[in-house]
């Protein structure tokens, strides 16, 4: 008997993990092991599952893009911010309505509330993790960014006068908050989506159409529940 094919599904680990597993309960597509607290990095799920073997990878959401357009995950689950800002060569088939928040340009209250232009000659400086979104906003606007990149904590940025804006997400808005910020501009609205290696959306067809089917009956459950 041939071995059966495998499916590997790439999930980002950090805040989007806790609500992307009730989906996958959902779906029958379980990791066998706690993906929360486990060390493993590749861990098994389903043996049999619309024909294959599904195995996970718990992997840090920026890399999730990676693994996937290269091949090494069938699909994953990635924010779209992520994917707006490294535009991999990935199909995104499905919005999960998970990990919701919103992608704008910050700044000190007082600066903000002014009306006044962050720029200065033309330049304004701004602490992101999203520097071509970053630059892309700014050079519409007619206006040079100098991007300072950060790998967290934006928020603080303005405060010490290392920039004069930030380009970072927001939910609830209290981050901001507790640091004297408030936005400026909302650029995108993001949720996170499922997206698959284009290879493996034709080689893997109908294992990649039956996860993509499942996990939008999973999305339309998730809606009516909220909604009830
Ligand atoms: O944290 P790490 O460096 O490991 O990686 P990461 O930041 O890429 O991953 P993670 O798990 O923090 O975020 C993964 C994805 O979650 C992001 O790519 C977004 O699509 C989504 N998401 C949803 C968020 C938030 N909400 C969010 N609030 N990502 C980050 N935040 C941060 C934000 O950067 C800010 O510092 O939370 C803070 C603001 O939250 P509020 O509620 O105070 O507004
Ligand atoms: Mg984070």
């Amino acid at each position: 008997m041939s071995e059966k094919p495998v499916l590997t599904i790439a999930l980002s680990k950090g805040r989007i993990l806790e609500q992307t597993l009730p989906l996958l309960e959902f779906a029958d597509l379980m990791p066998r092991e706690d993906v929360q607290t486990t060390r493993k990095l590749m861990v098994d799920g389903p043996d049999d599952w619309a024909g294959s073997k599904i195995r996970f990878l718990i992997i840090r959401a920026a890399d999730v893009c990676t693994y996937v357009e290269k091949g090494a995950a069938d699909l994953g689950i990635s924010g779209r911010d992520l994917l707006l800002e490294s535009k991999p060569n990935v199909y995104e088939p499905l919005d999960l309505k998970i990990g919701q928040c919103r992608l704008c340009i910050c700044g000190p209250k007082d600066a903000v509330e002014s009306g006044k232009s962050a720029a200065v000659g033309g330049r304004v400086r701004v602490a992101t993790k999203y520097d071509n979104l970053a630059a892309q906003y700014y050079r519409k606007q007619g206006l040079h960014a100098d991007v300072i990149h950060l790998y967290g904590s934006m928020e603080l940025a303005p405060l010490v006068g290392l920039a004069d804006r930030i380009v970072d997400v927001v939910e609830t808005g209290n981050t901001l908050k507790a640091n004297g910020l408030i936005e400026e501009t909302t650029l995108f609205d993001i949720s996170s989506r499922l997206i698959a290696n284009p290879a493996s959306f034709v080689t893997k067809k109908t294992q990649v159409q039956a996860v993509i089917s499942k996990l939008r009956e999973a999305v339309v459950d998730r809606e009516m529940e909220r909604n009830k």
